[in-house]
């Protein structure tokens, strides 16, 4: 059964989900210079956020809120992460992949979360030792242990998140697994991991909103995480390692010798 917690979450998501439908059915028809995209999405993750933040606080008024539109609204030792759309991209262009982020940290641990994708109407919750669900359905991270039939996700960089040893990174992955994604939403590319779609995910220089309830999502669903060099992650890291477990270690030491 849910816990209370992600009954609050799962609220304040699916009523801010409604005006992410409704601006990513308006931007599907919007013809309008690149420009003005760019506003409308800012004034969309806005509306999204206050949205969440006005659920959320009816609850938890005292608690600290985390968020990548409103920054940092300081409160007591439990803290709530507000990512309001991961996958800003694929918003833009019209790709229904798209999650609305909400986790909940105490003492710098994140012990609940939920990824709503409000257009594939797809629920992911977590709490710690509850395991990991998408709508009603129990995840579990794939069993594959040869790299070479694995799929791996990562997020590729660009502009000025591009990093020297990138290509190396992906050359080494397409040599020995059975290929790479990219999908846009390391939030929802974590959730695929604890789904057992993807077998593995990394990323560089991400911020605590894109990767808080995914990290859960993945042990929960018997998965492992880390940094990229295999090092324990914790919230501090903006870096992501993620697997099914049985390949963590062949694919840090790949994404480590470069
Ligand atoms: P966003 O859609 O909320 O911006 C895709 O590679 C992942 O990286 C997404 O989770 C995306 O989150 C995040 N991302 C995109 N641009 C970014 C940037 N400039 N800095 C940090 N993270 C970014
Ligand atoms: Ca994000």
């Amino acid at each position: 059964m849910q816990p209370a917690v992600i009954n609050i979450f799962e609220k304040a998501a699916k009523k801010a989900g409604r005006i992410l439908i409704r601006d990513f059915g308006e931007i599907e028809n919007l013809q309008i210079e690149s420009k003005s995209v760019g506003d409308f999405v800012t004034n969309a993750d806005l509306k999204v956020e206050k949205s969440i933040l006005e659920t959320l606080k009816y609850f938890y008024p005292n608690y600290t809120y985390i968020t990548e539109e409103s920054g940092i609204i300081k409160g007591d030792e439990n803290a709530i992460v507000i990512d309001p759309i991961d996958g800003t991209s694929n918003f833009i262009h019209g790709i229904p992949h798209v999650g609305i982020i909400i986790a909940k940290m105490t003492n710098n641990e994140i012990t609940d979360g939920i990824i709503y994708n409000p257009i594939l109407n797809e629920f992911f919750w977590t709490s710690k030792g509850k395991g990991s669900w998408c709508n009603d359905r129990r995840l579990r991270v794939s069993n594959r242990s040869n790299l070479s039939d694995c799929l791996i996700g990562t997020g590729l960089p660009f502009g000025e998140r591009i990093y020297k040893n990138y290509l190396s990174e992906i050359d080494e992955i397409l040599k020995t697994t059975a290929g790479i994604r990219r999908f846009g939403s390391a939030g929802l590319d974590l959730a695929y991991v604890a789904a057992g779609k993807l077998d593995g995910f990394w990323e560089a220089d991400l911020n605590l909103w894109d990767l808080s309830t995914g990290t859960l999502l993945v042990k929960e669903a018997g998965g492992r995480i880390s940094k990229i060099n295999g090092e324990d992650w914790n919230i501090d890291c903006r870096e992501i390692l993620a697997s099914n477990s049985n390949i963590h270690i062949d694919l840090s030491e790949k994404l480590s010798l470069l």
